[in-house]
Order: C-alpha cells, then structure tokens, then sequence
C-alpha cells in the first residue's frame, strides 16, 4: 500500500509542477516596482521584457510596496517589442494605478 502512496505521490507532483511551470510561461511582463532603479526594470517573468526608464520619474510608496510616479511631461517606461509580447489572444492585465487628487477632482 505505501509503494502505491509514495508512485500517487510522485505523479501528482509532478503534474503540479508542470501546471505551475505553463501558468507562469502565460506571464509575459511582470513589474513589481519593489527594487528602485534609474535605467532598467526588471520584468520579473520568465521572458525578462525589462524596461527601460527616461524622464526620472520618481520612486515611492505604492499599493503594495514600491511604486513609481509620473510627472505626465517625460517620465516613460519603454518595453522593447518582443514574441513574447506579440499577444494575439484575449489577455488579462493589471495594475494598481493612483491618478492623484489633481485629476479625480477633473472628473
Ligand atoms: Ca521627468
């Protein structure tokens, strides 16, 4: 009976892992903002779309974590196009965005 725990075991493991592997290859771009820098963010994804910074925008207290602030004149993140940003499917982004009292008190 414990042959046959330890083999059930193994294979569900082993399922697991490669389940878990295939959802984080669907990442495509991943910035956490959590590691200040003046030229290059790192894409945390296993496709490393890092992104390159201009304009200084300024670092701060996000959502969670760090977070980055733009003055809305130059402050840019670029990312370089990439395959594993030629979405052609239906995808899901997100992003915790703080577009300041000035401009809530536009709306
Ligand atoms: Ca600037």
């Amino acid at each position: 009976m414990k042959p046959l725990l330890l083999i059930l075991l193994t294979v569900s493991l082993t399922i697991l892992s490669v389940l878990i592997e295939a959802q984080e290859d669907s990442l495509v771009l991943y910035f956490s903002f959590d590691e200040e820098v003046e030229e290059e963010i790192k894409d945390l994804s296993v496709h490393r779309n890092h992104g390159k910074v201009s304009g200084k925008p300024k670092w701060g207290k996000g959502k969670l974590g760090q977070s980055l602030a733009f003055d809305a004149v130059d402050d840019q993140v670029v990312v370089p196009t990439t395959e594993s940003l030629a979405i052609e499917v239906a995808i899901t982004m997100m992003a915790w965005v703080n577009p300041g009292k000035e401009l809530l008190n536009d709306w």
